[in-house]
């Protein structure tokens, strides 16, 4: 469970993200699209060269969505239930593909935030996105 500190850290973390989310967003997903070339067959209609416009858009949405969770971090299913909806019953996303986006982002973090992104905020993110990925697979049971 996220504690109070967790949530205040997450919040503070935000605050970096700013206004980045395509940019952080497109490199999440570049990053598990490369490292994961798995993850490419869930987007067979999507452009994935680097810099391509569809994955900037899609990568601002993801983000901006991460944002919603985190203003709604205590009511997470309520926030994120048409999403769980989405990637359950239309989009069915393996939920293994979860921790490789979640990863892939605390990568990004890692990367632009440098020695800010403290192990106290790398546990925090951690269990955050795990919490959100839960909440996104929570409809295939
Ligand atoms: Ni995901 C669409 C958010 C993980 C595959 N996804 C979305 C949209 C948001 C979103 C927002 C746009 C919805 C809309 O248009 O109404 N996705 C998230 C979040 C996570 C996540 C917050 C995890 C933290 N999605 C994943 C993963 C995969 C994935 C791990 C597959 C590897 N998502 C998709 C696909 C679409 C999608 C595919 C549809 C894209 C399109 O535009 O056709």
């Amino acid at each position: 469970m996220l504690t109070a500190d967790d949530k205040k850290l997450i919040l503070h973390v935000w605050g970096k993200v700013g206004d980045h989310q395509e940019d952080f967003g497109a490199e999440t997903l570049e990053r598990m699209f490369t490292a994961y070339p798995q993850t490419k067959t869930y987007f067979p209609h999507f452009d994935l060269h680097h810099g391509s416009d569809q994955i900037r858009a899609h990568g601002k949405k993801v983000v901006n969505a991460l944002g919603n969770a985190v203003k709604n971090v205590d009511n997470l299913s309520q926030a994120l239930s048409e999403l769980s909806n989405l990637h359950a019953y239309n989009l069915r996303v393996d939920p293994v593909n979860f921790k490789l986006l979640s990863q892939c982002f605390q990568v990004v973090l890692a990367v632009h935030l440098g020695s800010e992104y403290s192990p106290e905020i790398h546990s925090a993110m951690d269990k955050f996105l795990a919490a959100v990925a839960s909440v996104l697979a929570e409809k295939y049971r």
